[in-house]
């Protein structure tokens, strides 16, 4: 008796992760760009996320990233030594590019509007 439900838990784990596996197979199925799901910056009350946090992306493996404005004023989003600069972003408007470095390394962001309050780093890492 105990022998068997030994087997039958031994079993469910076998199908479980099987149906995983598969599952996993199915949805490898993505473009290089839908694989890389990115990240959001939402602008509000003059910071980014709240805290201007870092941001960690890998050398040569470019990151999405989407910067959307839920302020009363205008922004912008620049990182001059990746040559990123969104432009002006007014209220309720968004940008989508790409963090992409083929160096390590530091990078300051920025709003131009409010530097010092919004900015935070970026880093590039191996
Ligand atoms: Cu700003």
């Amino acid at each position: 008796m105990k022998n068997n439900i030994i087997a039958i838990i031994a079993i469910s784990f076998i199908i479980v992760g099987s149906l995983w596996g598969i599952g996993n197979l199915v949805s490898q199925d993505n473009t290089q760009l839908s694989k890389n799901e990115g990240i959001i910056m939402l602008m509000k009350d003059n910071k980014f996320n709240v805290t201007n946090p870092d941001i960690t992306v890998k050398i040569n493996q470019p990151l999405k990233i989407s910067i959307a404005n839920q302020d009363f004023r205008k922004h912008d989003f620049i990182v001059d030594d990746l040559n990123i600069n969104t432009g002006f972003i007014s209220s309720g408007q968004d940008f989508t590019t790409l963090i992409a470095s083929d160096k390590v390394g530091s990078f300051r962001y920025y709003c131009s509007i409010h530097p010092g309050i919004m900015e935070g780093k970026i880093i590039v890492t191996n």
